[in-house]
């Protein structure tokens, strides 16, 4: 049933994943008589939940302090199957929250949203879909995730390939790797989360012929260690989730984990690494995040800890050569988001299994057949899994073609000719009052935006949509139908966001988390896109904002009168 209609809506959310479901569920219970609608290019709830559903894709944030906190009810009646739950477990998740509050009935699936136009008179934005059809709002609530936009890699001959290939977030409904690998010869390029999740689960179906990994960069991984919940541990989960999400509150990434508040060299040898074998065997992001606080700023520290690991890697790879080739040396462990694997390294151990290093021989070309590295050798394949990342953060909103007020795009390539007006995010480098607010984007308010806090994504959108919704409230109550961020608010805080970032080792690395993209033209320069400073002081700059009345935003009403 369309939705799209004469009057505007009140508030159009586009995206319904994890950010758009729950900010459709708030902003019902908070405003019930307003007209408010999602757009939502899949077929279903779930965002990343309901795209990633390649082999093995699985949550690596403890199940329990990742799902929403906010219905108590269904936390009561929700039975997880694993510590770390699969995609479809989380993806069902999502949607029991939609049937049980009634959410589809304001969905629109299967809407691609183009453009996007600011209406500078009628205080208003039109989004336009891929089929050319409308819609209106007062206010828009962005909840376009951060990993949406999946990239192929920039390597010749990519539409010469034969066989079947597909992105991993793109993974076909109908292929399932126990059925149709069968006595085929698979090829999966990247070895990020996905590409070791996808690979792990690909080398465990024994009857293939044959898994190739063609990695270009080593990447460090650690041991997840999930483990199925019992009926009792369940009964326990019930009993400790006001705890957990209590503690996701007091550390400074909404984890369950946090920085040991020692440095490496305040202990011995012996109790340093007594202390990271504890890690070790644990389960989760503890020993990324729950490790000593220099790891991710001292090089000497961080270097102790990779070469520890390293040695954890060479245990498990049989063979000396591909343990090396799997070993970073380009950056130091967790200097780059930290994937938890579940059999990743003793997979290379299988007869079947083998590494390509692309730093070694890159690839040349993809072939009808296969894929030519550099030293002339053509490895055949009958499948090509392209593990290759996302246009990530500002690929996201750059997929919409945005007319901001003056016509202003929000992004645009660094090579463009200057003859359009000045984009808001020159070379993707993102600027915002506090990760939600957009300057020359009025009544525009970010949900799990580029600058909001690094960490548990669940526990950010919660509290951010509260914010939103406070501030929605606000203007509400005064009739202001017009808001936007001074420049002086984008400024301070988006330099705020980079001086947090200083003496970071992640700043010194490319990836995602660093804006770097190779695939895509222009991602080239790094940035800083998340904010590092701690969730605590996020809230009590969001609180703060609150108080002061919303003093770093600028309110109008219809009838253009200006509230400064
Ligand atoms: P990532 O982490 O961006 O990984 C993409 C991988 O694909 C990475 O290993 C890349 O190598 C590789 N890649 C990309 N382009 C190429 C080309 N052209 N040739 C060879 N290899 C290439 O994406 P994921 O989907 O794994 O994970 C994204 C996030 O989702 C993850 O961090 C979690 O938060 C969930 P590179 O490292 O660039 O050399």
């Amino acid at each position: 049933m369309p939705l799209q209609s004469d009057t505007p809506y009140d508030v159009l959310i586009i995206g319904a994943g994890l950010s758009g479901v729950y900010s459709l569920y708030e902003i019902r219970r908070r405003f019930p008589s307003w007209r408010v609608c999602v757009l939502e290019a899949g077929t279903d709830v779930g965002g990343v939940w309901y795209w990633n559903r390649y082999p093995g894709c699985q949550i690596d944030t403890e199940s329990l302090s990742y799902c929403y906190s906010f219905d108590k009810e269904l936390l009561e009646e929700w039975q997880w199957k694993d510590t770390f739950a699969f995609q479809p477990d989380t993806h069902q998740f999502i949607q029991r929250v939609a049937e049980k509050h009634d959410l589809y009935k304001y969905i629109q699936f299967g809407t691609r949203v183009k453009s996007a136009h600011w209406n500078e008179h009628a205080h208003t934005w039109t989004f336009v879909d891929e089929r050319g059809e409308q819609y209106e709002t007062k206010f828009f609530m962005s909840c376009v995730g951060f990993l949406s936009n999946p990239t192929l890699p920039a390597v010749p001959g990519i539409h010469d390939f034969q066989g079947q290939a597909f992105h991993t977030s793109r993974w076909p409904k109908n292929v399932d790797i126990h059925r149709d690998f069968k006595d085929k010869r698979i090829g999966v390029i990247g070895t990020g989360a996905t590409g070791i999740q996808s690979s792990t689960a690909i080398s465990k179906v024994d009857d293939i012929k044959s898994l190739t990994v063609f990695q270009r960069t080593a990447n460090w991984a650690a041991p997840l260690r999930n483990t199925k919940v019992s009926p009792e541990e369940m009964e326990k989960i019930k009993k400790n989730y006001d705890e957990v999400f209590q503690k996701c509150t007091e550390t400074p990434s909404g984890f369950w984990h946090q920085a040991d508040p020692r440095n490496t060299n305040d202990v011995t040898k012996e109790e340093r690494i007594a202390f990271w074998e504890k890690l070790y065997a644990e389960s989760g992001f503890g020993k990324w995040l729950g490790v000593f606080k220099d790891t991710y700023t001292n090089r000497e520290a961080n270097k102790l800890y990779s070469d520890w690991i390293a040695s954890k890697i060479r245990e498990q790879v049989h063979d000396p050569q591909t343990a090396e080739s799997l070993i970073p040396k380009d950056h130091g462990f967790g200097t780059r988001r930290v994937p938890l694997e579940s059999g990743y390294f003793q997979a290379f151990n299988k007869p079947h299994v083998n590494l390509v290093d692309l730093k070694k021989t890159p690839i040349e070309r993809i072939t009808s057949n296969g894929i030519l590295t550099s030293d002339g050798k053509l490895h055949e394949l009958d499948i090509l899994v392209y593990a290759t990342g996302f246009d990530a953060i500002t690929g996201s909103f750059n997929a919409i073609d945005f007319h901001a007020k003056d016509d202003r795009p929000l992004i645009a390539p660094s090579s463009s000719s200057g003859k359009s007006p000045p984009p808001i995010w020159p070379d993707h480098r993102p600027s915002t009052f506090l990760g939600i607010h957009v300057p020359a984007l009025p009544n525009t308010f970010l949900v799990l935006g580029p600058h909001q806090p690094f960490g548990n994504a669940t526990r950010s959108i919660e509290r951010t949509v509260g914010v939103i919704a406070d501030l929605l409230q606000f203007c509400n109550e005064k009739g202001y139908t017009y808001v936007e961020p001074t420049t002086e608010a984008v400024e301070a805080w988006t330099q705020h966001v980079v001086d947090c970032s200083k003496g970071s080792l992640v700043n010194e690395v490319d990836s995602w988390m660093t804006g770097i993209n190779a695939n895509v033209e222009g991602k080239t320069v790094r940035t800083v896109a998340r904010y590092t400073g701690s969730v605590q002081e996020y809230k009590r700059q969001c609180d703060a904002n609150k108080a002061s009345g919303y003093k770093d935003l600028i309110f109008a009403k219809q009838d253009g009168s200006r509230v400064v």
